[in-house]
């Protein structure tokens, strides 16, 4: 959870197909986003969906937040923390350069909580969960609480 993504090379049939399987590990979740980082795989690699209808699917690869502005607030959650949500402070607005997921670079404003998801995925590529932007003591608490989370689940395997 912690290891920087390498950027993507070129976007090839196996990075193709690490986008099919992480659309369809964040529709199942169900989840907003999801980066390569949470299947293990530490390459450059994002899908979000944060619309309604779950028909919106949008691809990042190599992204890279090239402008931010403002400041927002949002309660966020973290499919690699199940359980946990909390506020952070993101930039309100950010433009991000990526290329798209037949390898196309394009540019994209987002705001609101778009921009929210592109900051959290992208912390995720440099291995960073959201978590950490907590106080000491709220990260001590739920580190306790996963560790005796993961000791029923071993005791119950
Ligand atoms: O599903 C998710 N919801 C969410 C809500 C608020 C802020 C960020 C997110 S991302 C999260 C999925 C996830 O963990 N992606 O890494
Ligand atoms: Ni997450």
């Amino acid at each position: 959870m912690h290891t920087l993504a390498a950027p993507v090379r070129e976007v090839d049939d196996e990075v193709r197909q690490l986008v099919r399987d992480m659309a369809e590990t964040m529709y199942a979740a169900p989840g907003i986003g999801l980066a390569a980082t949470q299947v293990n795989v530490h390459r450059r690699v994002i899908v979000i969906d944060i619309s309604e209808t779950r028909d919106e699917l949008l691809v990042l690869i190599n992204p890279e937040i090239v402008a931010a502005e403002g400041l927002q607030e949002c309660e966020e959650g973290c499919l690699s923390v199940p359980g946990v949500y909390e506020k952070v402070d993101r930039a309100a607005k950010v433009k991000v350069r990526a290329l798209g997921a037949e390898g196309k670079p394009f540019e994209l404003d987002a705001e609101g909580l778009l921009a929210v998801c592109i900051q959290h995925e992208i912390d995720h590529l440099e291995g960073k969960v959201f978590v950490e932007y907590l106080s000491r003591l709220k990260q001590t608490r739920i580190r306790a609480r996963m560790q005796k989370q993961s000791r029923r689940a071993a005791a119950a395997a």
